[in-house]
């Protein structure tokens, strides 16, 4: 599919668009609005493509990332109307957001639903109002895959296998490969896409090994003070463990804390092998000092991906179904050269 670097906009939408812009500018306020469904819903400018985000919330380092990466690029001055929706954690929010956009008859609704499944009416409803609908990182589980045009995201179960494979290497390295090796598993939201990908890429390793047990499966919400809390437990509840497998870095903070308040050293000369995802900036200062031995990357920033679908739908063209973001593994001898790079 190409991708023109410019969106074109027919001469009248130009006028209107900027007397559109004028009227905003004057009217001081924002072209992009947000709405959590308290405030006053804002008047669309019809000039515009008027696009509605529903977000699952804002949970994470990486989920603050993800939105930035949407709002900066559907923006006026590239032909957008950007309505934002903050669901905090909760489906039913999406789905509230999702019936305002299709009351105000957006052009585009683009959502990451919090959870896989309890979409297919919604869906519907998008459908019989024409409404395309793009999915932006995690999935929905519907009978009928064409209720959503497109889906941008990660290969969660790669990532998953990414993780397990690393594990095989390094405990090879350190001649550790006949030993018992206890590993607990921080998990994200349950339902999530990217919490079943990872679980099911990693086991898949795992079942492999023989002298490999994983504990406990735990789901620790995507959140550093949930995965302080269930780490304090895995640790009241196991003598030994060895690894730690945490599906995002924020848990991992958490369980970080939990181990060091218990003089529990980690990463690469520590007792416990500390395994994240995400891989945002403050935990790759970690993965540089050697407190998390590896973090497997989860790239946020699909805003631009998503744009581009919707570019493409605009000049009527089909497009992918699914859009793979390249994504990968950072160690400490790697990640060095990315550090500067990062800006989330
Ligand atoms: C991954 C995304 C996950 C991140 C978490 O694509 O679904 O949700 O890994 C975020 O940080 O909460
Ligand atoms: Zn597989």
């Amino acid at each position: 599919m190409a991708i023109k670097t410019q969106r074109d906009i027919s001469p009248g939408r130009k006028v209107c668009f900027l007397l559109g812009l004028l009227a905003l500018v004057l009217g001081g306020c924002a072209g992009q609005f947000r709405i959590s469904g308290e405030e006053e819903e804002p008047a669309v400018d019809e000039n515009l493509v008027v696009v509605g985000v529903s977000q699952v919330g804002s949970e994470s380092v990486w989920r603050t990332a993800n939105t930035a990466s949407i709002q900066e690029v559907f923006t006026n001055d590239r032909g957008y109307f950007l309505l934002f929706s903050n669901a905090r954690q909760r489906q039913e929010n999406q789905i509230k957001a999702i019936r305002r956009f299709i009351s105000r008859q957006v052009d585009y609704i683009v959502f990451s639903p919090i959870t896989e499944s309890g979409w297919d009416v919604v869906l519907q409803e998008a459908r019989d109002a024409g409404i395309p609908v793009i999915l932006m990182d995690r999935q929905v589980d519907v009978q009928d895959h064409t209720l959503y045009t497109a889906w941008v995201g990660s290969d969660f179960h790669g990532e998953g296998r990414n993780a397990g494979e690393w594990l095989e290497g390094y405990l090879e390295q350190q001649g550790r490969e006949e030993e018992e090796i206890r590993i607990v598993v921080l998990q994200g939201t349950e339902g999530a896409t990217s919490a079943i990908g990872r679980t099911r890429g990693f086991q898949e390793v795992a079942v492999t090994h023989s002298n490999w047990t994983i504990l406990e499966q735990v789901d620790a919400e995507y959140t550093t003070a949930k995965g302080r809390e269930v780490m304090d437990n895995l640790l009241d509840k196991y003598e030994e463990i060895d690894v730690v497998i945490s599906q995002n870095d924020d848990m991992t903070f958490g369980a970080l804390e939990a181990m060091s308040r218990r003089g529990i050293t980690t990463g690469v000369e520590g007792d416990v092998i500390v395994v994240s995802f995400d891989a945002v900036k403050s935990a790759l200062k970690l993965v540089e000092q050697g407190v998390i031995n590896v973090d497997i990357e989860c790239n946020p920033e699909q805003g631009e991906w998503v744009e581009k679908v919707i570019r493409a739908l605009e000049r009527g063209e089909d497009v992918e179904k699914t859009f793979y973001i390249e994504e990968q593994v950072f160690t400490p001898e790697n990640v060095g050269e990315y550090l500067d790079q990062r800006n989330y």
